[in-house]
């Protein structure tokens, strides 16, 4: 019995290890080049808040503060050449080298109000393979619901999909946006946690795409049948094995 009860115990550990490998992921665009549109140059010449080495975006350093006086921010401004021909949004344009499967993306955003930068209106994200055919908008949601005055903060956007090319666009709620990385991270696309997006972000802004999941599966996202099912054997899975663990505990308490 206590051989049965070890080889018991040694299969649920390997199972929640296995469970936990798969959520882990690697941030892929750490070095990637990219190329950003709204970086404001004055009428003398003078470049505002520039990205110094060009590097700035997927260095893997963040700012200490959400000071504009931070190096590591680069300053998008809607009344920059570019940012105005493009219908008043700011652009980052990733390209990781090659496809991966990229599980979500994110933007780390200065929120300065009381210094005029404030969190973009809205985030969404396209995604490409081959740089030709992209994916409809995916709006990115803030991971924090009331970002105080003086925060950085992340949005992340749920891809689940194979890309090369990811472009963030950024709508400016007031001029300036200050964004000191972007990321793409690398995993198991094929067990999405679907966290159902709301639409609420979209009807700010009534020309951009719906829902985003299901037009992004011609690009390679699983069924949601599939997902739903693979889902299902995990919570199954951890909780036989959970509760196979305190049977044993229990068992093992009782010999005593
Ligand atoms: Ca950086």
């Amino acid at each position: 019995m206590k051989k049965l009860l070890s080889v018991v115990l040694t299969l649920l550990l390997v199972s929640l290890f296995t469970v936990y490998a798969s959520a882990e992921t690697e941030n892929v665009a750490i070095g990637a080049s990219y190329e950003v549109l709204g970086i404001l140059t004055d009428g003398d010449g003078k470049v505002h808040y520039p990205d110094e080495n060009g590097d700035s975006l997927t260095n893997n350093v963040f700012a200490q503060s959400a000071s504009y006086s931070e190096l590591e921010f680069v300053g998008l401004n809607i009344t920059s050449q570019e940012t105005s021909a493009n219908n008043g949004i700011s652009e980052i344009r990733l390209d990781l080298g090659k496809a991966h499967p990229i599980v979500n993306a994110a933007v780390s955003c200065s929120n300065l109000n009381s210094a005029g930068i404030t969190l973009p209106a809205m985030i969404t994200v396209t995604y490409s393979v081959d740089g030709q055919n992209w994916s409809e908008p995916v709006t990115a949601e803030y991971e924090v619901d009331t970002p105080a005055d003086g925060e950085v903060v992340m949005a992340v956007a749920s891809i689940y999909a194979e890309a090369r090319y990811i472009t963030f666009q950024l709508t400016h709620a007031t001029n300036w946006i200050f964004i000191d990385e972007v990321q793409a991270f690398a995993g198991d696309i094929s067990n999405p946690e679907k966290p159902e997006e709301s639409n609420d972000a979209n009807t700010e802004n009534g020309g951009q795409s719906t829902s985003a999941p299901e037009a992004s599966q011609p690009l390679g996202n699983a069924p949601d049948t599939t997902q739903l099912s693979t889902d299902w054997i995990y919570i199954v899975g951890v909780a036989v094995s959970i509760a196979a663990l305190i049977a044993a505990i229990i068992y093992r308490t009782k010999k005593k």
